[in-house]
């Protein structure tokens, strides 16, 4: 090689070497300028600032003592050679919030345009010391290396919040700190404390005390039934204004404004149970439910008293948090109330109101009334837009859609941008794991995609009126496992970060995932938060698993013995060759934290096209690498592009040639349905082809997975001695675990459920599974299988634990049978159809 080449990709692979180390900030800076050489810390590094820097240099020194070991003393000015020097400059040429930061081998300087710039900056800096810096225990053996640079950083937006909901699951206040000091550390800088809810109201409101004495608790001993995983123990507790304050004190020298909730007048439930005179005197308010299946959570809204009880609520409220915005929800009322309600009815005639969403209106326009006078601006979901205009300072939370946003913005509000497909981390994170899907399934890299400001989507005009991005976070299904809290939040949280903080110029999902990866888990271990670590891909394909890692550096580690994998467990290090793959299982590692378990899925067979002549096309995939073995196949149609939807038909599987399974039903791709396809004499000297015809009005393209059921699926008849809302329970036996049937009431002693199998069934194992798939809501609590070997008598078998009921088999089984034992305080019971092991 000639010498200048040679010198040229020296220096090339110095300079991709050094950026990489300091290039691992999330969220991503605007402007990033290496320089040469580092500052190290050591004892005679001091901290230089004067008095309007004082708070974010004890900050400062707090979190590097902690970690390093080293207290750095804060001086007005120094004469220390080395020194981290803190400025608020208001005069800087930067927009609010931003700041400058430079690194020399003689010390860090941080001018910051306020002080949430300044503290913004320490923030820029701690990323670029070692990952270890977070940790809130002494770290030894590590060289505080900081690499010289300069930065120029300013926010996209002023509004970079999070929402949790602490009504469903109640979190204790060291939680909440905790929650918001990670927030800030990635310059987030609004939390929306959901305090009020169905299932609990949580802030001490001196003036009426019942709010929380009643309101704040569940069980089977409470005003409030149990829910959402609390089952038979009292569960609830709230925030004292003594603890209210110390939190929002906490915040705020976190740079972290607390936007508080309450959430009115619908999902007043824990209200309603305190002080049952604020809702419609209305003995139909009974029957009719919310959407999330309750009743008696409305306030009325005609009785004149409510309006002095909420004045009083938030007057306290007003003093407890600085915040300039004061949130009083108005999300999913069910407006039908009111309108059988003699007070709320009466007063619509009066006031010639003919919608009652016109009533939803009159009512916040008086929260907002009552809101100014308090000083403060209003903010609520955007159904407060629904009934009519609003005051132009009030602040919408767009989370239906973007159409909400559109509606919003255009109307002139303020809107926040808290779209639930891609901000609500209460979804699930992949089909394998729990969450909610009603807004459908949110990994990491769709929080990503969303463009909050999208020039093609939102006129300049409609732009002035986005005030920035909130991820939110419902908590029904937070009671389990351990910490989900923390795995459902981050790294989510992360892309929600820079969505907020970086110009869309300067996002790109690689890059982000590689500095993720690389760099912030390590950070985020150190923080002590349990994140969500990335789930491996094994697939087969030939008698051969292959796992496909999450990023490269990832450890996977496996198992072939039924056990979960573990930190001992096999790492994974090429193909695996094995034919009975569904036994291996495959968990990531990242130091003590683990993924969810995964067990092998074939590989696809192929692609599948459609032109755009309409016109039906005949495809044919050869099956072989997938198709080893007998079984139920399914075949899935997915689609790549979003754009248009193909028709999908007449799937059909051959040997040699002969149709030996066919599923004729008609779908379109977005749905993904299952086409089933029984192959029941496997013969491996035969040659196996799927076909199927396919047409759209586009261009479409997508891949074609063959899976085999794991179970038998045995033709099934059912009776039923329950009130089950569908007409027949086929759901319970089509052997698609997506679909269930639920019941119309909470279910009582004695109820049950039988399923008759057509022809004595030889199997290992029956699993009964209730609760609503993905989310595990409504199980059967208490009850028990009874099982008959000759159709006529049977026999006590096992109990329900946490919904779920495993029968082992030694004979051959003609029913089982479920049984309610006692009365079951969720509005509903699903089931799911019968798991049946080989
Ligand atoms: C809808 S989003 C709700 C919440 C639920 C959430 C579950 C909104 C304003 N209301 O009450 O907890 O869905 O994802």
């Amino acid at each position: 090689m000639p010498k200048i080449l040679l010198s040229t990709c020296l220096i090339l692979i110095c300079v991709i070497i050094s950026a990489q180390s300091y290039n691992n900030f999330i969220p991503r800076p605007v402007q990033i300028t290496p320089g040469a050489g580092e500052f190290v810390l050591s004892a005679d590094v001091s901290i230089a600032a004067d008095k309007s820097a004082k708070e974010s240099a004890h900050y400062l020194q707090q979190k590097l003592e902690a970690s390093t070991g080293l207290k750095l003393p804060i001086a007005v000015s120094t004469n220390q050679k080395k020194s981290i020097s803190l400025v608020i400059n208001p005069n800087l040429d930067i927009i609010a919030e931003g700041y400058t930061l430079a690194v020399t081998e003689n010390g860090v300087s941080i001018v910051g345009k306020d002080g949430d710039g300044l503290f913004y900056g320490i923030q820029t800096l701690l990323q670029l010391l070692p990952a270890q810096v977070y940790a809130s225990q002494l770290q030894s053996g590590i060289k505080w290396a900081i690499p010289a640079i300069s930065i120029n950083d300013y926010p996209r937006f002023h509004y970079r919040g999070m929402m949790l909901d602490v009504s469903r699951q109640f979190f204790d206040v060291q939680t909440v700190k905790a929650y918001i000091d990670w927030l800030s550390m990635h310059k987030m800088n609004r939390f929306h404390w959901h305090l009020s809810d169905d299932q609990g109201w949580r802030i001490e409101i001196k003036k009426y005390p019942k709010l929380t004495t009643v309101g704040a608790w569940r069980g089977p001993h409470e005003a409030l039934p149990p829910s959402y995983g609390s089952g038979d123990t009292r569960f609830g507790g709230f925030y004292t204004q003594k603890q209210i304050k110390d939190v929002v004190r906490y915040a705020a020298e976190r740079h972290v404004d607390i936007i508080p909730e309450i959430d009115l007048p619908g999902h007043s439930r824990a209200a309603g149970v305190a002080y049952p005179e604020i809702l419609c005197a209305t003995d139909k308010q009974d029957m009719d439910q919310s959407a999330q299946g309750e009743r008696l959570n409305v306030w009325c809204v005609g009785r004149e008293k409510n309006y002095k009880m909420l004045e009083d609520i938030l007057k306290e409220m007003s003093t407890l948090f600085p915040s300039k915005i004061m949130n009083i929800g108005g999300d999913e009322v069910n407006l039908s109330i009111w309108r059988n309600c003699p007070v709320c009815s009466a007063f619509m005639t009066k006031e010639h109101m003919t919608r009652p969403e016109e009533l939803q209106n009159y009512f916040v326009r008086r929260l907002e009334k009552t809101i100014h006078k308090l000083g403060k601006q209003m903010a609520g979901w955007d159904e407060i837009n629904d009934g009519g205009d609003l005051d132009k300072s009030t602040q919408v939370n767009a989370w239906r859609s973007i159409q909400k946003v559109l509606e919003s913005t255009s109307k002139g509000q303020p809107t926040v941008i808290m779209i639930a497909q891609n901000y609500y981390f209460d979804m699930a994170q992949s089909k394998y794991e729990r969450g909610h899907n009603w807004a459908g399934i949110t990994p990491l890299d769709k929080v990503y995609a969303l463009d909050p400001n999208n020039k093609n989507v939102f006129t300049p005009e409609q732009n002035k009126f986005i005030q920035g991005i909130q991820g939110g976070i419902w908590a029904e299904l937070l009671n389990e496992p351990a910490r989900f809290l923390e795995y459902q939040s981050y790294p989510r949280i992360c892309a929600l970060a820079e969505a907020g903080w970086t110009s869309q110029s300067n996002r790109k999902w690689e890059d982000f995932y590689q500095r993720l990866t690389s760099t912030h888990f390590e950070r985020m271990y150190s923080m002590g938060i349990a994140f969500r670590v990335p789930l491996p891909f094994p697939l087969y394909k030939n008698g051969i698993i292959t796992v496909k890692l999450p990023y490269p550096e990832a450890e996977v580690r496996y198992t072939s013995d039924g056990n979960e994998p573990t930190k001992e467990s096999k790492l994974y290090q090429s193909p695996i060759s094995e034919f009975n793959y569904t036994k291996l299982k495959f968990r990531t590692f990242f130091k003590q934290l683990a993924s969810a378990t995964m067990i092998p899925e074939c590989d696809e067979v192929g692609t599948w096209k459609t032109d755009s002549s309409a016109k039906p096309l005949l495809q044919e995939w050869y099956l072989a690498p997938i198709v080893d073995r007998g079984g139920i196949w399914y075949a899935t149609f997915n689609q790549l592009n979003k754009k248009g939807v193909a028709t999908v038909s007449q799937v059909r599987l051959y040997e040699n040639g002969v149709l030996v399974a066919a599923d004729d039903r008609q779908t379109t791709t977005d749905r993904s349905m299952r086409y089933r396809l029984p192959l029941i004499a496997f013969d491996n000297t035969k040659k196996y082809t799927m076909k199927a015809l396919l047409q759209s009005a586009d261009s479409l393209s997508g891949k074609v997975k063959m899976e085999r059921s794991p179970y038998l699926e045995p033709t099934t008849g059912i009776s039923v001695n329950m009130n089950l809302s569908q007409d027949n329970a086929k759901a319970l036996i089509d052997y698609d675990f997506d679909t269930y049937v639920r019941t119309r009431d909470s279910g009582k002693a004695g109820q049950s459920l039988t399923y008759v199998f057509d022809s004595p069934l030889t199997c290992k194992r029956i699993s009964v599974i209730t609760g609503l798939p993905f989310t595990g809501i409504y199980p059967l609590k208490s009850g028990h299988l009874e099982v008959s070997y000759d159709g006529v008598t049977f026999i006590q078998s096992d109990k329900f634990l946490k919904g779920k009921a495993v029968i082992t088999l030694s004979q051959t089984v003609r029913a089982i049978r479920i049984v309610v034992d006692e009365h079951n305080y969720d509005p509903m019971i699903v089931f799911q159809d019968l798991r049946i092991e080989r």
